[in-house]
């Protein structure tokens, strides 16, 4: 049974993701407890990330920063954690190197290295595995006491696997192009089996009290449409319908969902019909364009360029003004955020001037 929580005092997000509308927008940004904080370098002092993912304490510190800091203006919380965890539970080792990013020692190089078939034999108990995020999300709810909605999340097959392909991060995709073009039967293999993990994990995020749940596939945008249609979306959707079978089968609350397929503009109408409530754009997207695509099928997430956080306040301003325009006032079908994650560096003042200028343009 899912543990008992104080109510709800704000579910903006939840009411705005059901397509009702809303006293103003929600509001929140990925990456928001992160390097661009200080209290976030203070509270993580010489930990290494993954050791502050595996403290339910730590992590749940983590969330809560920007929660209490931007407080009566963020609407949703997001539990401290990273995508690299599946990996991880299926068994690869994965470093987070400072200064550089996640580092993978032992790379899956090709279908016929021995990795490959026990990566796809082995049965991951999701559980136990994991059960250091469930902890967390517990906790974060706990001394979340109501005032936002917790955010679960997972990253999407497609960009897990370019990971544990590539060995960390990449600019070339040499190895996970090798896998779209010459490996791709027993790539698909291993969607299959990154999604059917992702799948048991959401839901047990959800028991542990996740109250929204986000999939990230950060690497839509080296795909071409066409392999997108096969390597990426048909893991997405497959995700979003299991999951929710599966809350309805465990009696657990059929959360909304929302996928982000960034890089993937040429997708949004098919990512509209994908079986999540909210859609993710990034910066790529004219808001007005995007909303007549969508044609009030979903709610649309995003999508300020990140790097307006390094202008002047006036263009601040002015992305503003062009996203409330563009996503219609703002009272329904729109939940503000950047378009990717806030960078480091950026001044966390810049950050609550796009929430004062948001708030100010739609009340
Ligand atoms: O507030 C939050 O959003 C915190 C939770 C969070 C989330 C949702 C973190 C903490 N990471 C993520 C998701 C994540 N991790 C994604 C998907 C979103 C996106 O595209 O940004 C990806 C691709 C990763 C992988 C990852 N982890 C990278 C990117 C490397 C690359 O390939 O360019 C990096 C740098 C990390 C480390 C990381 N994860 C999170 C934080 C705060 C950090 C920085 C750690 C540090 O240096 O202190």
């Amino acid at each position: 049974m899912p543990p008992d929580f104080a109510p709800l005092k704000n579910d903006r997000i939840l009411r705005a993701a059901r397509g009702q509308t809303v006293d103003r927008p929600p509001m929140w940004v990925m990456r928001q407890a992160g390097r661009y904080l200080p209290e976030y370098h203070e509270a993580k002092g010489k930990n290494d990330f993954f050791a502050c993912c595996r403290s339910p304490e730590i992590a749940s510190t983590l969330t809560l920063q920007p929660i209490d800091r931007y407080d009566g203006f963020i609407d949703a919380a997001i539990i401290f954690s990273d995508i690299l965890v599946i990996p991880q539970a299926m068994g690869m080792e994965v470093l987070m190197v400072d200064g550089v990013g996640p580092r993978f020692p032992n790379p899956l190089r090709s279908p016929s290295d021995q990795q490959y078939a026990d990566l796809l034999a082995k049965e991951v108990d999701v559980k136990k595995e994991l059960d250091y995020v469930y902890k967390a999300i517990t906790l974060t709810r706990q001394k979340l006491d109501g005032r936002v909605p917790l955010i679960g999340f997972c990253g999407a097959p497609w960009t897990l696997l370019c990971y544990m392909v590539e060995g960390g991060g990449t600019k070339m995709f040499r190895e996970a192009k090798t896998w779209v073009f010459k490996y791709g039967e027993e790539g698909k293999k291993l969607l299959q089996k990154i999604s059917e993990i992702c799948v048991e994990y959401l839901v047990l995020q959800v028991e542990a009290g996740a109250q929204m749940l986000q999939v990230f596939d950060s690497w839509a945008g080296e795909l071409t449409p066409a392999s997108f249609e096969v390597m990426s979306l048909p893991y997405l959707r497959y995700i979003s319908k299991h999951t929710k079978e599966r809350l309805k089968e465990r009696g657990l609350d059929v959360v909304p969902m929302t996928v982000f397929a960034k890089g993937a503009w040429y997708a949004l109408d098919q990512l509209c019909e994908s079986g999540y409530e909210v859609v993710g754009l990034d910066w790529l997207h004219d808001p007005a364009q995007a909303v007549e695509i969508a044609n009030g099928r979903v709610t649309l997430q995003g999508n300020a360029d990140p790097g307006v956080l390094y202008g002047s306040d006036a263009s601040i301003t002015n992305v503003v003004e062009h996203m409330v325009q563009g996503f219609g006032g703002g009272k329904q079908r729109w939940i503000v955020n950047l378009g990717h994650g806030i960078t480091p560096g950026v001044d966390p003042e810049k950050l609550k001037l796009f929430f004062q200028e948001i708030v100010r343009h739609t009340t």
